[in-house]
Parts: C-alpha cells; structure tokens; sequence
C-alpha cells in the first residue's frame, strides 16, 4: 500500500511577488465544507516568521488564496511564528490546532529551541479565529489535533510528547488536564522508518472499523515516513492496528531537497467521495497532494 502523487505536483507554490509567502508554503490542513476544499497552511516570507495562510478549492487541486494571512504573530508567546494548522470541524464550529513558537511564555524569556506551545483557536468562519488557549505547558509539545466529535461526552485530542503521540481528553477545550492524558504510540525499537520520533498528522478518519489516524516518524537518517493505524471507536487509547510499513515517503526533488531536505510533513488526511486526500508539505517548501481509495487503506490496516 502506497500513497499515489497527484500529476499536478506541487499543486501550491510561494509567492515571490507576496512579502508574506515569499519562501516556503507547506504543512497544510484541509476541510470540506459546502462543497468546497478550504486550506490552511503555513507560509514563511521576508521576515522568515511563519503565518497561517488561506486557500479555497472547488476540486482539490487548483487553489484560489487570499492575499494577506488568517493568523500571525500577535506578542511574545508567538512571536517566532505560527505554525502547523490543523483543523477540526466538530458540530458547527472549526477549530485549529496550531503551534506558537515564541520568544516569551508566561511572561518568562525562553532559550532557543524553547517556547513552543500547543495552542487552539476558534472559529465560525474558517478566516476571523479566537484563540482559545493550549492543551499542555512548559514543554516542546506539537502535533496536536482533535478528533471530530467527542469520544465518550469527552473532546479528545493527539498530542506529541516527544518522541511519543499522546492522547488527551477535555471537557471544554481549555483545560487538559495531566490525568486525563496517556502515551498512544511510541517509536519502535529497530532503525526502521519510525524508529526515532513519530507526531500526528490530519484530524483522524471515523469508519465502522475504527479510528485510521495518520502518523509521521523518522529515523537515524531523518528521512520522514508517512504511516497510519487503527485505533478503537469507543476508547482510542486501545490500537487495533499499527501496519509495520509506511505508506509515503520523500521521492521527488522538491521532497528530498526543498529548504529542509527529506520531507513530507502531513497535517490533512481528509475523506471525499471515499478517495482519501493527503495533503503535505514538501522539504518544507512547497505543497503536494497524495490520494489513496479509502477501502484500500482500510483493508492494509486490517492485514
Ligand atoms: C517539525 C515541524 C514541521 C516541519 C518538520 C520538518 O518539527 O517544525 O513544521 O515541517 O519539523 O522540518
């Protein structure tokens, strides 16, 4: 099982006329709502600070963006930039998993390399979001998104602690607490595809056979691999299924070289008309798509 590469690859390229967008698009989440493909992604223009642009499709492959960022920097929390989208859309609202990077958190200076925080915000529209806060603290924590619906009166979420996903569960939204969380998938133990760090990647697929949730890992070599798994309806801290093969892995130009080489990075694994849309980043430069049928990718987890 394999995912197959769209012929219009790259489907979305920076902007060298935009100040925004100049450098690097990548790592898009994507939803289907009234008929349309809304994309949320991530851009790095002339400042190198990444923004959260928007973009709209009627079939998927040929994107209309708008002009200036949804979400950018707003203080010290996330002054570094904003990043990795991931939507959810849970009865009539969306809601985006993103990453703060900053200089700042809780009014404490952080090191290089710190000041990362989880964080979600809100929204009626896909373009105007309020941000409502982040599910853990203190802590290199990212890869996060919530599952669409709540599991047992519960919202539950992914998370990366790392090298470990995470599962975590929530009244609200906006308190998470440390009991309510749990490790779901950890590296394995040889120098196989995920064998060094694994996170999560788009919002996880509900079929009658469970939860498909869509992972990246890497190894030695930090080449990143797409896999997936197959968690239980009714309590997805139990995997039915983890396939020992990924299905998706950096073979273009555009993915082994980009501005960070050996990359496809995935935050949308959407289902429409049963054909499965994995949209990513390639070399954290540019945007591809890769399909699969969904039947295909349940009878490989089942295997
Ligand atoms: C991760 C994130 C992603 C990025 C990936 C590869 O830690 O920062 O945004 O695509 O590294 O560089």
């Amino acid at each position: 099982m394999k995912l197959q590469r769209h012929p219009s690859n790259p489907i979305l390229l920076p902007d060298p006329a935009s100040d925004w967008e100049t450098y690097n698009v990548f790592n898009p989440s994507v939803v289907y709502h009234n008929d349309l493909f809304h994309m949320h992604y991530r851009a790095q223009g002339l400042d190198w600070i990444s923004r959260i642009g928007y973009a709209v499709s009627v079939d998927g492959v040929n994107w209309n963006r708008m002009r200036r960022p949804i979400l950018s920097p707003k203080d010290k929390s996330d002054s570094r930039g904003v990043e990795d989208p991931r939507v959810t859309k849970i009865d009539a609202r969306f809601y985006m998993c993103y990453t703060a990077y900053g200089s700042e958190v809780e009014g404490k200076p952080t090191h290089v390399g710190g000041g990362i925080l989880p964080m979600i915000a809100r929204s009626d529209n896909l373009i105007t979001w309020e941000r409502l806060g982040p599910i853990v603290r203190g802590e290199d924590n990212k890869d996060h998104v919530l599952f669409p619906r709540k599991i047992g009166g519960r919202y539950a979420a992914l998370h990366r602690r790392w090298p470990n996903i995470w599962i975590a569960y929530s009244d609200d939204l906006l308190h998470w607490d440390e009991e309510d969380m749990a490790v779901l998938l950890t590296p394995r133990a040889d120098n196989d595809w995920d064998f060094k760090s694994i996170g999560g990647n788009g919002v996880p697929i509900e079929t009658e056979q469970g939860w498909l949730a869509f992972y990246h890992g890497y190894n030695e070599a930090h080449v990143y691999h797409l896999g997936v798994c197959l968690l239980d309806l009714d309590d997805p801290t139990k995997v039915i299924s983890r396939p020992r093969t990924a299905i998706f892995w950096p073979e273009e130009l555009w993915e082994i070289r980009g501005d960070v080489p050996n990359v496809v990075f995935s935050n949308a694994n959407l289902v429409v008309d049963d054909t499965v849309y994995v949209y990513y980043g390639g070399g954290d430069h540019v945007i591809g798509l890769a399909t699969c049928s969904l039947d295909d990718l349940i009878e490989y987890v089942l295997d």
